[in-house]
Order: C-alpha cells, then structure tokens, then sequence
C-alpha cells in the first residue's frame, strides 16, 4: 500500500517536472519571436504557470496540515488526543482557555519547527511524539479558541494557522446554545476549504 502510494507521487512529480520542462521551452521559443506584440503576455503567463505547478510539487513532498479550530472549550484538544491515540498530547481541562498558543504536533521536531517559525516564538508550541501513528503523516495543529476573553489576541493566530492548513475540523459543543453563533463566526474564516478538507464535528 504504501509503495503503491510512493510510487503514485513519484509519477505525479515525473508529470509535473514533464510540464514544467514543456512551459520553459514555450518560453524559449516566445524569446525568440520578441518582435510578436503578443509574445511577452503569454511568456509572462508561463512563468506564472510554472510558479504554480511548483508549489503543487512541493505539496507532494510535505506532510499534510490538519488543523482544529473552534470555541472554547468544545472539546479541540480532547478530540486531537483522541485521533493521536495519546492521552496527554495536547492539555485538556476545565480552565478556560486552556490552549493558549499554536501548537504544532509531529513525529519529529523538524517538521513542526518549519511551521511554527511562521506564527513567532511566543504563539507557537512544538510538541513531538514517535508514538501517535497519525503523526507520520500528518501535522496536527490545536489552536486556541476565538471566543473566550482572550479572544482579541488569539483571533489572529487562528487566522494565521487556518491560512496555513490542508484540511481543517471545526469542533462545536453540540449542547452550547451559541452554537449556531459560533459557526457564523468561523464561516468567513473557512471560505477556503470545502468538500473533504472541511470536517465539522
Ligand atoms: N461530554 C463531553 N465532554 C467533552 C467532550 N470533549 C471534550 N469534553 C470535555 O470538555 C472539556 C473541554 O475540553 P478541551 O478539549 O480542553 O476543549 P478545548 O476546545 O481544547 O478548549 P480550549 O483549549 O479552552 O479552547 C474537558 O473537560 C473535556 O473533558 C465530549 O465529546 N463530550
Ligand atoms: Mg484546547
């Protein structure tokens, strides 16, 4: 399974590279008929496009970012506990808020490091586990709450993670009457994600 899925990504960067060879040598040839009015157009179009079949390359070679969102006290850090298989990974409890920063979950520090320099030193956390089979290949991100009254200081840093995440799961308390509030509220934040990169829990 996982050498049929190895060997699928390295025929999908094979495509890509193949596409990208073909951009470059359009834009070759566009040099070289620099008199045509409409030649520098479509060479700045296919610079624009290897630009962004690169960044699809490099979704390849990178883990997926899973990322909780959600009010206080919903239940983020219990659930991202649960799909780790690790009771503790992420602190749980009654205080609230409990989580306060970013918090990037991984197999090994290096990965998560990478992400968390994006947030700054003091809204990041990096918490590594060999254990949690999940990790391998996925980081976890458990975010603070957008409610609670830290909220104007924790907002931004939610906004940042969302930003930076493949598939997000927004986590409500089915009982909280706020509820139907709370999703309101993260609706223009989630605009991005759609179909299966967005989990509602
Ligand atoms: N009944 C019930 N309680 C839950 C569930 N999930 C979490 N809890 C409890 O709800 C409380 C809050 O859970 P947390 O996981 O800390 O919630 P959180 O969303 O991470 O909270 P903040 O970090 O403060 O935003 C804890 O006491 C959990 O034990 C659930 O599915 N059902
Ligand atoms: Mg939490």
């Amino acid at each position: 399974m996982i050498s049929n899925q190895k060997t699928a990504v390295l025929k999908a960067l094979g495509r890509i590279e193949g596409f990208k060879n073909d951009l470059r040598v359009l834009g070759t040839e566009l040099d070289a008929v620099n008199l045509w009015h409409r030649g520098a157009s479509l060479k700045k179009q296919c610079e624009q496009a290897v630009r962004m079949i690169s960044q699809i390359a490099e979704r390849f070679e990178r883990k997926l970012v899973l990322t909780l969102v959600g009010p206080c006290g919903s239940g983020k850090s219990t659930l991202l506990n649960a799909l780790s298989g690790i009771d503790n990974l992420s602190q749980v409890g009654h205080q609230r808020p409990t989580t306060r920063n970013i918090i990037v979950f991984s197999t090994n520090g290096n990965d998560a490091r990478q992400l968390a320099e994006n947030f700054g030193s003091d809204s990041a956390e990096i918490r590594s586990s060999t254990a949690a089979e999940i990790l391998k290949h996925v980081l976890l991100i458990d975010t603070p709450d957008t409610d609670s009254r830290a909220y104007q200081k924790q907002i931004p840093i939610v906004q940042k993670a969302i930003a930076q995440s493949d598939m997000l799961i927004c986590v409500f308390d089915a009982e909280n009457p706020k509820r139907r509030d709370h999703v309101d509220f993260l609706a223009p934040f989630v605009q991005k994600f759609d179909g299966e990169s967005l989990v509602s829990v």
